[in-house]
Parts: C-alpha cells; structure tokens; sequence
C-alpha cells in the first residue's frame, strides 16, 4: 500500500527546466562550447557542478581551475534566477495542485526530493512551501541522482519505507534513483526515454491517483 508521494520538482511540478537550458545555453555561447536541447536531456536531475563538468567536457577545454568552475557555477545561477524572478502560481505544472490535493485526501503524505539548490525558493514562489510535509533538496544531499540518497532522506523524514512510496520525476537519472532505492514510480514525459519507470505519463493532469493502483 502505497503511504507516500515524494515529487521532484524541475520537470514536475513546474517548467524550470526551459529556464536551466537557457542559462546554461548562454554560458556554452560564451566558451564556445557547442549545446542543444539534445544534450540538455543528459543535465536533467543532475547537480549545478555535474552539469557544468558536462558542459565543459563536450568542449575542449583542456584543465579549468576549481576555483574558475565555481565562477562560472555562480554565474549561471545568477543568470537562472534573474530568468525565474517572475515564477508564481501559474507556473505549477497541470494537474500538480490535484495531485497534491488527493494525496491530503487519502492522508497520502507528500515530499519534495529534488536536486536544486534554489527548490526552497522556488517553492515560495509557487506558494506551495506549505504543503510538503518534509522537503530534500541540494542542499541536504551529498550525492546525485542516480543515487537514491536523495528520496532515501526524504522517505526517512516522513518515516516510511521505500517501497511504501512512488516518487513522481521527469528525468531518466531520477527514475534511475528511485529503481536505486526500491521506490516505485512514475514517469512524466516520454514513455520511450522513460522506459524504466513502473508507470508513464505525458502529464500529471492525465490520471488521477486511482492509477497507483497499477502498481
Ligand atoms: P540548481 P530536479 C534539478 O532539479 C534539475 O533537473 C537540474 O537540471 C539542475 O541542474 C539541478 O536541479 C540543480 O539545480 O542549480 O538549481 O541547484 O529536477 O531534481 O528538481
Ligand atoms: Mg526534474
């Protein structure tokens, strides 16, 4: 019986990820480093620091100081939340605010287990901060996606077992963690790069929660 929601965030329950690939697209321009929306599925889930040594490998650059990758990790940052200043409640994703909602309903509790550093922030722009009932982010994790880690502590947090829980993610590394973990999942976005997951939809807004009974 399923006891536990935990929800990424980039890609579920809103559309930053456009945001990521814009600000991280701007930083290749100017090292001359060639980056599309291809390569940006490989960013999806993975940490600031990982994206960049990314990034960079798909350039030539030979040796860059961890001191000059820093500035550059900032600097991208800085660019990415001038571009989600105007982030507010419109910006969550279809059929979030159902599903959370049904979750409260059936006293189904509710995590965040996300990669970003900025997930607290975002958050309180979608005026949602209030609703999780614990919340894991980059700050709190040492390792990444793959890495279950990250829905390990928030499943810990709510005091339930992996396999009590499904975690809700877009990117295939997510899914990988939560198949890491023991959890069970669901897939938002295309089935057939999202092959792993246990259950796939284009969009949260096309089930309602009677589809964890799949599971
Ligand atoms: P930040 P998620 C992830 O969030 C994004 O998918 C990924 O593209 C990003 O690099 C990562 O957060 C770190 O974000 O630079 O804001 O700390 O999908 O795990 O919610
Ligand atoms: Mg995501």
């Amino acid at each position: 019986k399923i006891k536990a929601v935990i929800f990424d965030l980039d890609g579920v329950i809103v559309d930053t990820a456009k945001y990521h690939y814009l600000a991280w697209k701007s930083l290749a321009d100017q090292l001359g480093i060639p980056f599309s929306e291809r390569e940006n599925e490989n960013l999806k889930g993975i940490s600031r620091m990982d994206s960049l040594n990314f990034i960079l490998s798909l350039g030539d650059v030979q040796y860059m100081s961890q001191d000059d990758k820093m500035k550059l990790a900032i600097s991208k940052n800085l660019h990415y939340l001038e571009l989600i200043t105007d982030l507010n409640r419109e910006d969550i994703l279809p059929g979030t605010l159902e599903w959370i909602q049904e979750c409260k309903d059936n006293n189904i509790k509710i995590a965040l287990g996300s990669a970003s550093k900025n997930a607290r922030r975002i958050l309180e722009s979608l005026d949602l901060i209030d609703q999780f009932d614990v919340i894991i982010d980059g700050t709190n994790t040492t390792k990444t996606k793959p890495d279950p880690q990250v829905f390990e502590l928030a499943a810990k947090g709510l005091g339930v077992k992996a396999s009590e829980s499904v975690v809700i993610e877009d990117a295939y590394k997510g899914l990988e963690a939560a198949k890491n973990g023991g959890f069970y999942s669901i897939g938002i976005g295309d089935p057939e790069i999202l092959n792993i997951a246990d259950i796939n939809l284009r969009s949260l807004s096309d089930a309602d929660m009677n589809i964890l009974e799949k599971l």
